[in-house]
């Protein structure tokens, strides 16, 4: 048989496109009922499940090309209530496995008023999970073992209204390269959008911050060795919004005390740290309020080890450990993501 060189390079481009599929956002469930692409999810255009990796690219808003596609309809999920996401590989079957295992990374959730199409300040994470260093797993270890399925919870306060509900996988099995240095490596962005229509009697606006905009290529979690010894991973972007930290209208003072327990004026903390405002991080951390109305009612199921939430008669008390902390120094004790030794730059 005669193979050209042309077509040779054309079956390997082929080959190449075939295993080239890597994660999309398959469904959501919502209160028991179940929402494939197309209906609460937006449609993907092309390449549903294929990665972006220039941070400055308005594909980093809700995928490749969805910014101007719509889902049918909003889906309907109360303020507090849990939401399902669901990520494939190629398809929904039993037997797909999800993301490939190499592609190890953190999870992140971030929401934005529906009208803004994702456009300006306007997104605010409400979920992060990175690494956990205790059991070694990484947030895609767990989605693999859990058949693709994260739960979400939604902010308990926010303002009634419709979203984008945007979901993000960063693999990182090729981050120890700066993109913008070698676009043929740099770390891999899963990112897809849902619309939801939340209901409850919150009013609470929350910071947002742009999309893109909040990560550079070499934004620590962006640029990252998943083949160096760590002990953690610098989650990137903005802390993740607990529900009571900002009010949207009726804010007390001790309300104001609890909205501010963020990392900025704490970047050099070596690792966790417990505060009780953002002026008063020494301050003893047993005082008691009797307004309840600050607690941090929604601490994310799957992010145990990022904070704990203490009574909600403790409420303005909690400790964090922020992405922000990626300035803390490592420690000499290297943990190994997994004993599964990849080569890099393998994409699947
Ligand atoms: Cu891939």
């Amino acid at each position: 048989m005669k193979v050209t060189f042309g077509s040779t390079l054309a079956l390997v481009a082929s080959l190449a496109s075939a295993v080239n599929a890597h994660t999309y956002l398959s469904k959501l469930n919502i209160s028991g009922t179940q929402y494939d692409e197309g209906v609460c999810i937006r449609p993907y255009p092309a390449n549903r499940n294929y990665p972006i990796k220039d941070v400055t690219s308005t594909d980093m808003t809700c995928g490749v090309g969805a910014s101007s596609t719509s889902a049918s309809q909003n889906c309907p999920a109360e303020a507090g209530s849990t939401v399902t996401v669901e990520w494939h590989h190629d398809n929904d079957s039993a037997s797909d496995d999800i993301i490939d295992s190499s592609h190890l990374g953190p999870c992140m959730v971030y929401m934005a008023p529906l009208s803004s199409n994702g456009e300006g300040d306007v997104w605010f994470k409400i979920f992060e999970d990175g690494y956990d260093a205790s059991s070694g797993q990484w947030c895609v270890n767990k989605i693999i073992a859990n058949k693709g399925k994260l739960d979400i919870t939604l902010p308990a306060d926010i303002k009634a209204g419709d979203y984008l509900l945007r979901t993000e996988i960063i693999a990182l099995h090729e981050a120890d390269t700066d993109y913008a240095q070698n676009s043929a490596r740099g770390a891999q962005f899963y990112i897809n959008c849902a619309q939801v229509s939340v209901t409850g009697s919150g009013s609470a606006v929350p910071q947002g911050y742009p999309i893109p905009g909040i990560y550079t290529s070499t934004t620590p979690g962006v640029l990252f060795n998943l083949y160096s010894s760590y002990t953690s991973y610098p989650i990137p972007g903005p802390d993740v919004y607990v529900a009571g930290a900002v009010s949207g209208g009726d804010t007390s003072s001790s309300e104001e005390a609890a909205a501010t327990t963020t990392s900025e004026d704490n970047a050099a903390a070596s690792t966790d740290y417990t505060t009780t405002s953002e002026d008063n991080a020494a301050a003893s951390t047993d005082y008691t309020t009797t307004d309840d109305a600050a607690a941090p009612t929604t601490a994310p199921t799957d992010a145990a080890t990022e904070y704990t939430t203490t009574p909600a008669d403790d409420a303005t008390e909690y400790t964090t450990t922020s992405a922000d902390d990626s300035a803390a120094p490592t420690s000499s004790a290297p943990v190994y993501a997994t004993s599964t030794v990849v080569v890099p730059g393998k994409c699947h």
